[in-house]
């Protein structure tokens, strides 16, 4: 049987982590990992199978004949937009762990702005007793936006907690115990929501729609009195001089913010000083490499034996 051509992998995150589990993984067909500079000029004429976030330039001119693109993360806006990228299927990044730690993060956030953390972490700095008197999660209404792989954990375990959750996707959705609208319910579903998760994709349509026109349909006078942005999908969904606005103006009464237009987010920027803002580094679910690396074995696997391949993309739909 002729030799199987490797895996290149192209990933611009944990080099050290990844040129070790590279060692092992692929063990019937190995892999080129371009971030080695002994691959540099390589011919990667042959190869089948790309793994990629945020290639080099010249990728796919030095591999024109790739017959799947493997998206490095669960979002593959930076993989659409690539000049040369070939007529494809795109395989997201799907997975257990990373869902879970996604909802994890979602309902940590929740749950600070429930038990208005910020306010006992002044108290704690400045030594006083400040006892705090939150509202139930039952009185607090989540609206998720994306009721995708993401989207459907988080509510799931919001609900666990307690909270009021709601969702907005494209299309419908029917989930258990959770209303839920589609595109054109909009206004309704903001009008209701306390919380606002957003775990979308980035598109064109999804592109700077936090901004203040939406911020100012969320339902004011709620039990914590004002709504509250948590972002985890991405930052050029938001538009960050609304967010600040909407902060100082009290049209939000605060936001946790994984994802920015900018990243890293500028030592400089309003957001980094603001009352009642939690900054985390874009790490609310980052691709654990061996179960990345694992995904892709099982994608090729199922192609070369003629199954579908799971999570490709909707290129219309861009995600
Ligand atoms: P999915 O593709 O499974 O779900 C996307 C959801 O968004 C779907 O429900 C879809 O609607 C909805 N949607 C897309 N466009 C629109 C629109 N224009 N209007 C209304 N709804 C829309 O994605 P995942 O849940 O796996 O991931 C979501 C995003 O999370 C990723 O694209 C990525 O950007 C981000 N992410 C961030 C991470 C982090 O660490 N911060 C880690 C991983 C992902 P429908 O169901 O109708 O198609
Ligand atoms: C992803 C991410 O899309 O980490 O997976 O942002």
């Amino acid at each position: 049987m002729a030799a199987r051509p490797p895996v290149l992998v192209d990933l611009k995150f944990n080099p050290d982590g990844i040129a070790r589990i590279l060692k092992t993984a692929f063990p019937d067909r190995g892999s080129i990992n371009l971030a080695d500079p002994s691959n540099k000029g390589r011919d990667l004429s042959a190869s089948e199978y790309a793994l990629l976030w945020k290639p080099d330039a010249d990728l796919f001119d030095r591999a024109p004949n790739l017959k799947i693109v493997f998206s490095g993360g669960a979002g593959v806006d930076s993989i659409l937009p690539l000049p040369g990228l070939p007529d494809a299927p795109i395989v997201r990044f799907v997975d257990r762990s990373l869902t879970v730690r996604m909802s994890e993060w979602v309902v940590m956030q929740c749950l600070m702005h429930l038990r208005q953390q910020r306010e006992h972490d002044r108290h704690q700095h400045d030594r006083i007793w400040g006892k705090a008197a939150p509202p139930e999660a039952a009185e607090i209404t989540v609206g998720v936006m994306g009721l995708g792989v993401l989207g459907q954990d988080a509510v799931r375990k919001l609900k666990v907690m307690g909270f009021n959750v709601i969702g907005w996707s494209r299309s419908r959705k029917q989930l258990d115990g959770i209303e839920t609208f589609d595109a054109s319910e909009l206004d309704d579903f903001l009008s209701k929501t306390d919380f606002l998760v957003g775990l979308l994709p980035l598109t064109p349509e999804t592109t700077g729609f936090y901004n203040a026109e939406l911020f100012a349909k969320l339902r004011q006078g709620g039990a914590l009195g004002k709504p509250v942005l948590i972002n985890a999908g991405r930052g050029k969904s938001q538009v960050q001089r609304d967010i600040v606005a909407a902060i100082e103006s009290g049209v939000l009464g605060g936001a946790s913010l994984d994802v920015f237009e900018v990243e890293p987010l500028p030592a400089d920027d309003p957001l980094w000083g603001l009352e009642n803002v939690f900054i985390t580094p874009h790490d609310a679910a980052i691709s654990e490499e061996t179960a990345l690396f694992q995904h892709v074995e099982t994608q090729v696997a199922r192609f070369e034996r003629g199954e579908p391949l799971e999570f490709v993309v909707d290129r219309n739909a861009g995600y």
